[in-house]
């Protein structure tokens, strides 16, 4: 009798043992994060791709569109808008009850080229268009978009000056502050992102960011958090990440990062840009790469008190699609997913830290 009582011990904690490790192995990431993951997606390719599919409705809670929010996207030419994409990705996330992310209402790289055209020859025409526009595509997605990347990449790529776009060259700071104004009028419960590059590890362009911050804040211009896209490379010191998250934080803002990604190989910011120094990815980098991701979770949460942590988004989640290879024009492997669609070492280490 005593024997199979120990038997049956046995067997239950076997069985359970099992269950639990499937249990742990088939949550996403998503299942185990305080804040919202999310992945930046060029949605006609995940509707095309299966495999792709299940992995991000099983990963991700927030999506962001890599191109089909953008401004030359929306607004093609003069006559028209084009909401078809949007509304087909804001329908995916609502049945997959996944946060909506809008990137981006003004970028000097999302402007069409006819409003560049029209805009530099007419400040007025400028002016209300920016009003328009914003109105417009914020009041049409009230309360379904949860938070928008207002202003992208306003400052120049090095050190902290604004950068001498379109906008700037026209109406001046002014359009920052114009922009948030209007996208908080349109949808006052929208959170509303600066986001931008390089602030984890140029502290030039961060204390310029950081100056912006309080000005706008001065003027009471209703900025809701700030965005690090943290494109990042294996050599950027933990410290220097930590520095300058901490001090974005001290505003009291959210963080959210914005557009993450982890390469080894180098690059000059723009595009063709690439230097190829790693040919092929080793068993050793994968690792080294695996540690660098568990990082970035650890500091995130140390230094990011829990009511700032807007969420961590990635740029794209597969090897295969990076946008990385596209843009620079290199070899690289810069995510949790390889060429295959198959988890890394990343993954796991950075699912790991989220739990912890
Ligand atoms: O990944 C995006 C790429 O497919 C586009 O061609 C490019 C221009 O619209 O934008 C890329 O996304 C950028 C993002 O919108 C802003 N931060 C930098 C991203 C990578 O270049």
């Amino acid at each position: 009798m005593k024997r199979y009582f120990c038997y049956m011990l046995i067997g239950c904690t076997f069985l359970v043992t099992i269950l639990s490790f499937n249990f742990l192995e088939s949550q996403g990431l998503k299942d185990v994060s305080s804040f919202p993951i999310g992945t930046a997606i060029n949605f006609d390719q995940l509707k095309a791709d299966a495999k792709l599919k299940k992995i991000q409705i099983e990963n991700f809670n927030s999506i962001t569109a890599e191109n089909d929010m953008k401004m030359y996207s929306v607004k093609p030419n003069e006559k028209e808008y084009n909401w078809d994409k949007v509304d087909q990705m804001i329908a995916y996330a609502q049945r997959n009850k996944q946060r909506v992310f809008g990137h981006t209402l003004v970028w000097h790289s999302g402007t069409p080229d006819w409003v560049k055209e029209k805009g530099r020859k007419d400040t007025l025409w400028l002016d209300n268009f920016l009003k328009e526009y914003i109105f417009d595509y914020v009041g049409r997605y009230k309360g379904k978009v949860d938070g928008w990347d207002v202003v992208n990449e306003g400052l120049e790529t090095k050190g902290g000056d604004y950068r001498k776009t379109l906008w700037y060259d026209v109406l001046g700071k002014n359009y920052i502050y114009k922009a948030f104004r209007y996208a908080h009028q349109a949808d006052p419960s929208a959170k509303l992102f600066y986001n931008d590059f390089n602030i984890e590890r140029d502290t030039l362009k961060l204390r310029g960011l950081l100056n912006m911050v309080k000005e706008l804040k001065s003027e009471n211009v209703p900025i809701s958090g700030i965005g690090f896209q943290m494109h990042i490379r294996m050599d950027i010191p933990d410290e220097v990440i930590e520095y300058t998250l901490k001090m974005a934080a001290e505003t009291g803002l959210l963080i959210h990062l914005s557009e993450v990604d982890i390469i080894f190989n180098e690059h000059d910011d723009t595009r063709n840009g690439g230097i190829q120094n790693f040919n092929e990815l080793t068993e050793e980098m994968k690792i080294a790469q695996a540690k660098k991701y568990e990082s970035l979770v650890n500091i995130y949460k140390k230094v990011v008190p829990k009511e700032q942590q807007y969420g961590i988004t990635f740029w794209d989640f597969t090897d295969r699609d990076t946008w990385i290879k596209r843009f620079f024009k290199i070899k690289d492997w810069p995510c949790l997913f390889d060429e295959n669609l198959e988890t890394k070492p990343a993954y796991y280490a950075f699912k790991k830290a989220l739990q912890n």
